[in-house]
C-alpha cells in the first residue's frame, strides 16, 4: 500500500505543510525524513494559522501518527517547545514517534553554525543559524550523539568528550571564543531524557509494519530540491538530502514501496539565505510579489527573494525525483498581474541551455529567456474546480504542466486547507 513522498521543487517554502495537511485526512502516519528546526511549515486550518519547524505538519490531523525519522536532526529543546506550543493551542501530540537513530542538535553546533557563517563573510550561506550543518557534519563525521545516547549516561559522556575535544580546539584557537564544558552539555541532554523516552523507538520498524498492513505513510521533506547537499546550488544548500532519494535514507523505507513521489512548486520562485537564483526580481514586481506572497521566514522571519516560475528548475526538480504528481501553489498570488513571464531557458554567456548547466560557474551566469503569458484579473481563491478558474489561469497550467516534465494534479489557490483545486 501507498507510500508518498513529499518534496519541495524550488528553493523551499513552497507550501508542503500545507500539502501534507491535505493529505491528512486520507493517511496514517506522515514522517519526517531530514532537516530539523530549521523548516518552517505553515498550516492553516479554519482560519487559524500553525507554524511548524521540527514536527511534521500532519501532527495537526487528529488520526496521523506524526514520525521523526533516522535522517532528522533533532534541536531537544526546540522539540519540547513545539510541543508545548501545539498542546497549548488544543492539539495532541501524544501519538508523536521519534527515531532512536536520529541524531541530536546541541548549543555547540548553534554556536559553530553562527561563528562559521561569520568567517565565511561574503561568502556566508546565509543559514537559519539553528546549527544544522554542524550536527550534520558530526554525523558524518561520526562524532554525532544520537537519541539513544541520552539514555546510557556513561555512553553520552563518552561521546560529548570526543566530540567536544575537537571542537573546543576548533572554537578556542581558531574561532577565538569560550571552550564548552562537557558537564553542562552532559546536563543539557539528560533534561529531556525522561520526556522523550516514551516517544523513542524504532520508527523504520514501525513504518514498515504500516505498510504490510495496507496503511498510508506520507514522507515529508523539508527544505528543497534546489538546497539539496548533493543536487542543490552548492554551496548554498543546507546539509542534508531533501531530494526524494533522502526521504527514503532518511526513514528507512526502501525505494520499492514508494508510490507516489510528489513535488511542491510555486507558481513563482522564492529563495531565502544567498545563492544563485536566475530569475530574482530586484524591481517593484519582487517587492509586490513578496507583500502579496506573504513571503517571510516562517523560522526567522527573513525577507524571501522573489522571482518568477523557473521551468529549468522544475524540469531539473522533476528528473532528480522522479515526480509522478506536482502540487503547484499560490496560484491565487498571480491573480491581477498583467503578463506573466516563465523562464524556460538560459541564456549562459550568449549560448541557450535548456537544461541545468553542468557547473555551478555557469549557473550563476545563467540568465533567464522568458515566455510571456497573459494574465487574468478575477480573484480565484474561491475556485473549487479547475473550470472554475479563469481561461488565462487553465492556461498558464497547462503551459507549466507542459514545461515542467510532470502532471500538475493539485493546484493551491489559498493558505486555507479547503482552497485547493485537485484535478488528479
Ligand atoms: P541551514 O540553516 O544550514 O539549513 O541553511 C542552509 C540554507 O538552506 C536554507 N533553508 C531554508 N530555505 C527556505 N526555508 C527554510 N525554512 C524556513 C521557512 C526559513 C526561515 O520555512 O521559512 O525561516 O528563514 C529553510 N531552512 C534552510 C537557508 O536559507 C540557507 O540558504
Ligand atoms: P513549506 O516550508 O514548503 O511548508 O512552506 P511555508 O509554510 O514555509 O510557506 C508557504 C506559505 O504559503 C505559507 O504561508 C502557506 O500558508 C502559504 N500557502 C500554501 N499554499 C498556498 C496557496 O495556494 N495560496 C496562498 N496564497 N498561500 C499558500
Ligand atoms: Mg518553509
Amino acid at each position: 500500500m501507498p507510500a508518498i513522498v513529499v518534496v519541495g521543487a524550488q528553493w523551499g517554502d513552497e507550501g508542503k505543510g500545507k500539502t501534507t495537511d491535505i493529505l491528512g485526512t486520507r493517511v496514517d502516519y506522515v514522517v519526517k525524513p531530514n532537516g530539523g528546526n530549521n523548516a518552517g511549515h505553515t498550516v492553516v486550518v479554519g482560519g487559524e494559522k500553525y507554524e511548524l519547524k521540527l514536527l511534521p505538519a500532519g501532527i495537526l490531523s487528529p488520526n496521523v501518527v506524526p514520525v521523526i525519522g533516522n535522517g532528522v536532526v533533532v534541536n531537544l529543546e526546540a522539540l519540547f517547545q513545539e510541543i508545548e506550543m501545539l498542546e497549548s493551542r488544543g492539539a495532541s501530540t501524544a501519538a508523536l514517534k521519534i527515531s532512536a537513530n536520529a541524531h541530536l542538535v546541541a548549543p555547540y553546533h548553534q554556536t559553530l553554525d553562527k561563528v562559521t557563517e561569520r568567517f565565511l563573510g561574503k561568502r556566508a550561506i546565509g543559514t537559519t543559524g539553528r546549527g544544522i550543518g554542524p550536527a550534520y557534519m558530526d554525523k558524518a563525521g561520526r562524532l554525532g550523539i544520537r537519541v539513544q545516547d541520552i539514555f546510557d549516561e556513561s555512553i553520552l559522556r563518552q561521546k560529548v568528550e570526543g566530540s567536544l575535544r575537537q571542537k573546543n580546539q576548533l572554537l578556542v584557537k581558531i574561532y577565538n571564543r569560550r571552550d564548552v564544558d562537557v558537564d553542562e552539555t552532559v546536563e543539557w541532554f539528560l533534561q529531556f531524557a525522561e520526556r522523550l523516552r516514551p516517544m523513542v523507538t524504532d520508527t523504520s520498524l514501525l513504518l514498515n509494519n504500516a505498510l504490510d498492513e495496507g496503511k498510508v505513510v506520507v514522507m515529508e521533506g523539508g527544505q528543497a530540491t534546489m538546497l539539496d547537499v548533493d543536487h542543490g546550488t552548492y554551496p548554498f544548500v543546507t546539509s542534508s538530502n531533501p531530494s526524494a532519494g533522502g526521504a527514503v535514507v532518511g526513514t528507512g523505507i526502501g525505494p520499492t514501496r514508494i508510490n507516489r513521489v510528489v513535488g511542491i512548486i510555486k507558481a513563482y520562485t522564492t529563495r531565502v539565505g544567498a545563492g544563485p537564483f536566475p530569475t530574482e526580481l530586484f524591481d517593484d514586481m519582487g517587492v509586490y510579489l513578496q507583500k502579496t506572497g506573504g513571503e517571510y521566514g516562517v523560522n526567522t522571519g527573513r525577507p524571501r527573494r522573489c522571482g518568477w516560475y523557473d521551468a529549468v528548475v522544475a524540469r531539473y526538480a522533476s528528473r532528480v525525483n522522479g515526480f509522478t504528481d506536482y502540487v503547484l501553489t499560490k496560484l491565487d498570488v498571480l491573480s491581477g498581474i498583467d503578463e506573466i513571464p516563465v523562464c524556460v531557458a538560459y541564456d549562459v554567456d550568449g549560448v541557450r541551455h535548456d537544461e541545468m548547466p553542468v557547473s555551478q560557474t555557469e549557473f550563476h551566469h545563467a540568465k533567464p529567456i522568458y515566455e510571456y503569458f497573459p494574465g487574468w484579473k478575477e480573484d480565484i481563491t474561491g475556485a473549487r474546480t479547475f473550470e472554475d478558474l479563469p481561461e488565462n489561469a487553465q492556461k498558464y497550467v497547462l503551459k507549466l504542466e507542459e514545461l515542467s516534465g510532470c502532471r500538475m494534479s493539485v493546484i493551491g489557490v489559498g493558505p486555507d486547507r479547503e482552497q485547493s483545486i485537485v484535478r488528479h
